[in-house]
């Protein structure tokens, strides 16, 4: 029996490819453009790490399901999917821990400057009678408001409570069962809170809703950590309100325009910046291939994939 072919397409991790390459017949082409019109017709499922447009939709009219590395999947346009009938599915929950915990990381280095007490160290700083100066910041008494409280906002909850901060949140719609304080507007949350946590998926109603006014209200002594996306933030907004003193401190794991890092970013010192790095940890991105490769084969054995996204069909 012939065996389904399936396209890999971006950066995609081996592990996909190794479970998948039992199960199914795997293009590999170095770009869509070196596929030819008669195998562009034979493609019927897709794995995908990174983006998926509208045109590369039209190149595959056979195509039936296509696996998004990561649970972002904000570079898959859902919509011509959805016009086409094709199931895309994305890699929720597998990497909730590892994301919170890179959060509950960064928060602590951005407020104890932990990376550049460390530097000090290696520079060889440390010497009798020197000491790190002390941070200007604590943990200890913050109000923490996370913005976006889903899947990965609620572990990063949990991870706060044993620090004993008071935690509140704002999301679209007010959470059933949630002991924590409901803000019904971003504007709202960050004049209660002095630190903001933002793990909201980048759509149309997120872009740069980060911005002077929700940095002014955090304060000049509020922290901003950011690990959702860059497309949240005003970072042209973050620059002015960090250099004047606005706001206190950012630690960053997203970019707007990534891998560029705004250079006046890079100069200064109350910001911590990671390489989008939140969820990269050996065993959580083996997790997250295995649920691409999981979504495909469970969808040609059963016809029914594992996580599919709500904009396309279910199955
Ligand atoms: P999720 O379970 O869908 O949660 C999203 C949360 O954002 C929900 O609480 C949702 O609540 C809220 N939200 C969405 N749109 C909003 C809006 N316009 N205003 C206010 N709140 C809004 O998603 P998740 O699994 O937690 O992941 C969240 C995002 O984190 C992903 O989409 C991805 O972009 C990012 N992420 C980044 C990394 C990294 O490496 N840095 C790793 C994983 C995920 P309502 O629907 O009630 O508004
Ligand atoms: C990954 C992410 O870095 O899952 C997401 O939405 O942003 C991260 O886990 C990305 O998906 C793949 O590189």
């Amino acid at each position: 029996m012939t065996k389904p072919a399936i396209i890999a397409v971006g950066k995609l991790h081996d592990r996909v490819i190794e479970r998948l390459e039992d199960h199914f017949e795997m293009l590999r082409p170095a770009s869509l453009d070196d596929v030819s019109p008669n195998d562009a017709s034979r493609v019927e499922g897709a794995a995908v790490s990174g983006g998926f447009n509208a045109a590369a939709f039209q190149r595959f009219p056979n195509l039936k399901i296509l696996s998004s590395f990561g649970v972002g999947y904000d570079a898959i346009d859902v919509k011509t999917a959805a016009e086409k009938g094709v199931v895309v599915t994305n890699t929720p929950d597998v990497l909730n821990d590892e994301v919170a915990d890179t959060a509950i990381g960064l928060l602590l280095n951005t407020i104890r400057e932990l990376p550049r007490a460390e530097a000090w160290l290696r520079d060889g700083h440390w010497k009798p009678g020197a000491s790190y100066p002390l941070t200007r910041f604590s943990l200890k008494g913050r109000h923490v408001g996370l913005f976006g409280l889903g899947r990965i906002g609620e572990e990063i909850a949990a991870r706060l409570e044993p620090f004993k901060v008071k935690i509140s949140y704002h999301t679209r719609h007010r959470k059933d069962g949630v002991a924590y304080d409901y803000y019904a507007s971003l504007k709202a949350l960050a004049e209660a809170v002095d630190t903001l946590i933002a793990i909201v998926p980048k759509t149309e109603q997120t872009h740069k809703v980060i911005n002077a006014e929700i940095l002014s209200a955090l304060g000049k002594d509020g922290i901003l950590i950011n690990v959702g996306r860059g497309w949240s933030v005003d970072e042209d907004a973050l620059v002015a309100a960090l250099g004047a003193g606005q706001l206190g401190a950012a630690g960053l794991d997203v970019f707007y325009n990534e891998p560029e890092v705004p250079q006046a970013l890079l100069s200064m010192s109350n910001v911590v910046l990671l390489p989008h790095v939140a969820s990269a940890s050996m065993p959580t991105r083996r997790a997250m291939a295995d649920l691409v490769a999981d979504n495909l084969i469970s969808w040609f054995k059963n016809g029914k994939a594992i996580t599919p996204v709500p904009e396309t069909p279910q199955r």
